[in-house]
């Protein structure tokens, strides 16, 4: 699938700087292109790999590119007021090679939380194109604040896009690393999983059965929410059978890439999927099997669809190839289509609703100070 890609705000730049560098490194090119945008400029300045000239500093006059420090509705506010800008930097890059938007973004902070939504909306007003969200989900540490703009951007960006793609940091932060370091191994993880959905439609090899791009687009049609999976191994172990055989490996070989997509797949399934939730509420189900063409066995395949139709609620079950050729590995992505239920939003709502009761309370109080103040000075006798 040739994706046009759309980092918003800071979290949404670096994944899509670290999508660029994934498909450069892998030689893949469903990265038609790739735009930050951000309202702080230090932010834009950090990336790698986007080109400067697809950098786009929005709200200038507002924060003089400084950013807005997790304000959510001022993030939607920036993104409202600059619309013209951004739609026209779309425009002028060109979509006429594009089969779909993706807009990345952490619903966590302002920018990218209030922004991103804002920009779905107009981009499905003006593309045919399907366009979908990544959207981050904050850690518990991050406090209520962010899980307040995460709630309150999750119920309009769901609404915005054609398919929301949720990616928890909570679940996959790792503890003893710096901040810093622990997002490029996020990022990394993110985008292997997404870097293969979007990019088996695009192999630039010959295999069996090929995934295109039309069944990723149909499986994410009509879903809100889709997780996904992934587990791989590695297969460079030809060298180790002749070492422990003295020939190449035939039956045992032959046998090992028949259970190997199943087993993998179940590994994806039940391994940490990109946001927590139960498999089987899904309306629809993609398997990718990636990696060299003689790994990837058409039986094993069959097998893994049909588990994972017993599994999910719905009855739509693709599955096919990644032809990889001197890859080393192989690996499965499980993609799982309007999935519900998912625990980690209702708690995201709860702490949200809790804050805004408590910022409302405040904000009362503060209104009741200053009415009395008013009362006060009202008991005040002028002077003159
Ligand atoms: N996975 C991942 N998450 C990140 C990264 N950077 C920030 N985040 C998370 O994204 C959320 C929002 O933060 P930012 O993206 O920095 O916010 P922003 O959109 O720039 O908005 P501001 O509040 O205006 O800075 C937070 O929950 C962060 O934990 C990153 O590189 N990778
Ligand atoms: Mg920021």
């Amino acid at each position: 699938m040739r994706v046009f890609m759309i980092g918003y705000g800071q979290a949404g730049g670096r994944v899509a700087d670290t999508f660029l560098e994934f498909a450069k490194r892998t030689g893949q090119n469903f990265v038609i292109r790739a735009l930050s945008i951000n309202t702080a400029r230090s932010d834009l300045m950090g990336l790698k790999n986007i080109p400067m000239e697809d950098r786009l500093l929005v709200g200038e006059l507002l924060t003089k590119g400084h950013g807005i420090g997790a304000d959510n509705e001022l993030g939607a506010k920036v993104a409202t007021d600059d619309i013209y800008t951004i739609q026209s930097a779309i425009d002028k890059r060109g979509t006429h090679r594009v089969d779909a938007f993706l807009v990345i973004a952490g619903l966590g902070g302002g920018t990218g939380s209030g922004g991103a939504p804002v920009l779905a909306r107009r981009l499905k007003k003006l593309y045919e194109e399907p366009v979908y969200g990544l959207g981050i989900l904050p850690t518990k540490e991050e406090g209520s604040l962010y899980s307040l703009n995460a709630a309150r951007s999750l119920v309009t960006f769901v609404n915005e896009v054609d398919n929301l793609f949720l990616f928890d940091n909570d679940a996959w932060k790792s503890g003893g690393e710096t901040v810093k370091e622990a997002f490029v191994d996020i990022n990394e993880e993110i985008v292997r999983r997404f870097g293969i959905l979007f990019g088996a439609g695009e192999a630039n090899e010959v295999g069996q059965m090929v995934v295109d791009a039309a069944e990723v687009m149909n499986t994410l049609k009509g879903g809100e929410i889709s997780a996904v999976g992934y587990a791989a191994e590695e297969v460079g172990s030809e060298g180790m059978f002749k070492k422990f055989f003295g020939k190449k490996g035939t039956t045992l070989d032959r046998m090992d890439s028949v259970t190997r997509i199943p087993s993998l797949t179940r590994r994806a399934v039940a391994g940490r999927l990109t946001i927590s939730c139960d498999p089987s509420t899904a309306e629809r189900a993609l398997i990718i099997a990636a990696g060299p063409p003689k790994e990837l066995s058409r039986k094993g395949m069959e097998k893994s669809k049909g588990r994972i139709e017993e599994m999910i609620r719905g009855t739509e079950v693709r599955g096919g190839d990644f032809p990889v050729v001197r890859s080393q590995y192989v690996s499965t992505v499980v993609l799982f289509s309007g999935v519900s239920d998912i625990p980690r939003i209702k708690e995201l709502q709860g702490i949200g609703a809790e804050a805004q009761a408590k910022l409302e309370e405040v904000s009362s109080e503060k209104e009741k100070g200053y009415k009395e103040l008013l009362d006060t000075n009202d008991s005040i006798k002028p002077l003159f």
